[in-house]
């Protein structure tokens, strides 16, 4: 695993400085999981399918709702990106069935060891109808909300209709994924914990992303901020920037650091993702980089109270049906 960590981090130091005297963290060894996997017990060995709600041979991801036991639950599969240090392994451990030759072009199929193959595997259970339609392909439209709409509309819906926070909480708590935790900062004013996203498989940091959860509970999304949160913002940016370059080798010049608007999950994180990386909601209609919301902050401090602010929504999202029936669309 020592070799794992050392050749990715040898792989980002084109970019990075290399004279740090730093513990690389250590991405995750195949054989780690293969254990981890053996030992717990297979959830999905009951699961019935009832519906894919999206999927993407580009991407190789399916999106599938379905049921384990009674339970309504979203299972999302994502075969993972081939790793460089891997290949060895992949070429000599493998064995290679021809489909087809013609002059000097062949094809095969290659059938890899499988903890070569593995495909990463998220699981919502129970899941609500509000998971259910968040993961349903749909069309989506550009909503322009004024500070009267989010005073008005917005608002009242996010404080009755969004996803529980409990996951956040639990992480803030130590409750869950404790272990993953890359670093913190205590202090309940300017404090956040980092760690990897759930998307994050953590096996190359070629699509690198994890989260900054602040500590402070009331601030729900970007449209709370103020200039008094200043602070807090270039402590999450500067320690976290600090923090991926000390474990991952990433230097800030290649990582994207953004706030979601609307988010889903209404406390207030970032998300640091790596820029070569076309992470899910990374568009300009949705992400909003760290480095402009600390401008507009210092140069209007009620610059987020105040502004028309766009995002996208879906076709089936509440929100738009209140946004409709207010006559804004
Ligand atoms: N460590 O329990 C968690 C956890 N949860 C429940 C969510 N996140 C978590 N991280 C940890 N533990 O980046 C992460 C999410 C997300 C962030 C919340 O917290 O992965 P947000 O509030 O701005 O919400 O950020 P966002 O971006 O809408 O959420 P999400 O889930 O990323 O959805 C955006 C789109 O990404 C989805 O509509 C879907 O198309 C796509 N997507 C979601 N999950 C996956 C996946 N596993 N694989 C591929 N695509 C995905």
């Amino acid at each position: 695993s020592r070799n794992m960590a050392d050749s990715a981090a040898k792989r980002q130091t084109d970019s990075g400085p290399d004279d740090l005297n730093v513990e690389v963290k250590k991405l995750k060894p195949d054989h780690e999981n293969g254990r981890q996997e053996a030992e717990s017990e297979n959830i999905l060995s009951a699961f019935k399918t009832s519906a894919v709600l999206n999927d993407s041979a580009r991407e190789k991801t399916i999106f599938i709702h379905g049921k384990v036991t009674d339970q309504d639950a979203v299972v999302i599969l994502e075969k993972t990106p081939i790793r460089q240090d891997s290949l060895d392994e992949l070429f000599s451990g493998s064995s290679l069935k021809l489909e087809m030759r013609n002059d000097i072009y062949s094809t095969y199929r290659l059938q890899a060891p499988p903890h070569l193959n593995e495909i990463k595997t998220t699981v919502v259970c129970p899941a609500t109808e509000k998971h259910v339609k968040k993961y349903q392909r749909q069309e989506s439209f550009l909503v322009e909300e004024t500070a009267e709409d989010y005073q008005s509309i917005t608002l009242a819906y996010i404080q009755k209709q969004s996803f529980s926070m409990q996951w956040v909480y639990n992480i803030l708590e130590k409750k869950a994924e404790a272990d993953r935790i890359v670093y913190e900062d205590p202090d309940p004013q300017v404090g956040f914990v980092l760690l990897p996203d759930f998307k994050w498989d953590q096996k190359q940091v070629d699509d690198l992303y994890l989260l900054a959860i602040v500590h402070q509970r009331n601030i729900k999304s970007l449209r709370d901020l103020r200039s008094e949160h200043l602070p807090l913002l270039q402590n999450v940016f500067q320690k976290g920037k600090e923090q991926i370059l000390q474990h991952y080798k990433l230097p800030a010049s290649q990582l994207r650091v953004y706030l979601h608007y609307q988010p889903s999950y209404y406390h207030l994180h970032v998300h640091f993702t790596k820029l070569g990386y076309e992470a899910p909601g990374c568009g300009v209609e949705r992400a909003h980089l760290l480095t402009d919301v600390i401008q507009n902050l210092q140069s209007d401090p009620r610059y987020y109270e105040t502004r028309t602010l766009c995002f996208p929504l879906r076709a089936d999202d509440g929100l738009l049906g209140k946004f409709k029936e207010a006559g804004k669309l």
